[in-house]
């Protein structure tokens, strides 16, 4: 299928000149139009910051609940569509609120939170097909839902009994990663394979997205990743959700400049987009991974959005963040400009929205039965999937195991 990629248009349009700035955030980032050398603390963080500027964020919904389309990007919104993202998000949030509660009721270990980034990942995971590959950290229970996983296999890992028992393959989602910026290596090594097994070239070709967030762009492994999946022209989106903190670490820690810039730097093309407006997120996704399976890969994508929880339960954002900031994102709510636009344009009405409440109702109440009462692994599962095929040493580590485990259930037994 794949050929012989030509050159590709977008690396041709590229700047020459690396360090002229082009965009207007850019240019506040590093100072008056790069004239001046370092800029300024209070420029740097205008420059990580600004969202008003529609040349630098991709925008089609407005937190006011307005549509406005672009050509560059172009999506047939229907009420079909709309309702369904909606549904979505709202089913999402309320499986973040009750693991969060599951969490304070001493059932599961810890939760890590994915309140406010419902629009970045329904967005993004909405936009990939069965055959596109993902690979996660831990905060994206919203493209696990998208992809088709159980959100009860997602509650074992925060209990602490099980490492996420989905198989990979069959949903084309990777187990969640905890180790920083890591995943971002195994999605190049696996989009190189795609292109090297052909599996790239038109428009039915595979992709892989890689979702990170802003404070992993200081690993090294991301920074690998990016190296390797430039130069192969790997299929690979890498999707970084900044929701401005690495636990208290604010962005101005990680960058002097707004991270999708840093795609100019490796050679692939980087975009900002505002990722609490789920239609930008769909639109902005589908057409990186487009570019990834017509061998245009790889693509940055910025979604620039806002953590409105804490990192996890073990966090408390009191402690380095000023409330101001969280009351000023609850304003750009992903859910909320969805809402007021299906309500605004006669595409829902309260039966439409009673009846996702009751759906979110009854999912929520069978999260909380399951985890009640939710069965624990068998000891010899950490056996399982540590091979693909069979392995005679640990066979036989399985068998002794086994028959210490039957001594051990039958010594109980007297
Ligand atoms: C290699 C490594 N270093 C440090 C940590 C501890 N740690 C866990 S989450 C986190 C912050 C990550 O921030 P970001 O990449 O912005 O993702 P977010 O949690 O905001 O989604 C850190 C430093 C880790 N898990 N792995
Ligand atoms: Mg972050």
């Amino acid at each position: 299928m794949a050929g012989d990629a030509p050159v590709t248009p977008h690396k041709e349009s590229l700047p020459k000149d690396p360090y002229q700035p082009t965009t207007a955030v850019e240019a506040a980032a590093r100072g008056a139009a790069g004239l001046r050398g370092a800029p300024t603390p209070s420029e740097v963080i205008a420059g990580l910051r600004a969202t008003s500027n529609a040349e630098d964020l991709i925008q089609l919904l407005s937190p006011e609940g307005t549509f406005t389309p672009r050509d560059d990007f172009p999506i047939e919104v229907t009420a079909e569509l709309l309702r369904g993202l909606y549904r979505d998000m709202v089913l999402v949030r309320r499986f973040d609120r009750e693991g969060n509660a599951l969490q304070r009721q001493g059932q599961l270990s810890i939760w890590v939170p994915l309140l406010g980034q419902e629009a970045a990942q329904i967005g993004a995971g909405r936009a990939m097909r069965r055959t596109d590959m993902a690979f996660p950290s831990y905060r994206e229970h919203g493209v696990a839902w998208c992809r088709g996983i159980d959100p009860t296999l997602l509650l074992g890992i925060f209990r602490g009994t099980d490492m996420g028992s989905w198989d990979p393959v069959e949903h084309k989602f990777h187990p969640y990663t905890i180790v920083i910026g890591n995943q971002v290596l195994n999605a190049a090594g696996y989009a190189m394979g795609q292109k090297f097994d052909g599996k790239v070239g038109d428009d039915e070709g595979e992709a892989t997205m890689c979702f990170f967030g802003d404070g992993a762009t200081s690993q090294g492994d991301v920074h690998e990743g990016f190296v390797w999946a430039a130069v192969y022209d790997a299929p690979l989106v890498f999707f970084c959700q900044n929701n401005q903190w690495a636990i208290s670490e604010p962005t101005e820690r990680q960058s002097r400049l707004p991270l999708y810039q840093r795609a100019r730097g490796y050679g692939f093309p980087g975009i900002r987009v505002d990722g609490n407006d789920v239609l930008a997120c769909l639109a902005v996704s589908r057409w990186a991974l487009d570019e990834c399976r017509h061998g245009n890969g790889p693509v940055l994508i910025e979604a620039f959005t806002y953590r409105m929880d804490a990192h996890t339960t073990t966090d408390d954002p009191t402690r380095y963040r000023l409330s101001d900031e969280l009351e000023e994102w609850k304003l750009k709510d992903p859910i909320e400009r969805v809402r007021a636009y299906l309500a605004c344009n006669g595409y829902a009405d309260h039966d439409f929205f009673d009846s996702v409440q009751a759906d979110a109702d009854s999912f929520a109440a069978d999260l909380r039965e399951y985890t009640f009462n939710m069965p624990e692994p068998p000891p010899e599962r950490i056996f399982s999937n540590v091979y693909a095929e069979g392995n005679p040493v640990l066979d036989a580590q399985r068998e002794e195991f086994l028959s210490y485990l039957d001594g051990f259930v039958s010594a109980g037994e007297h």
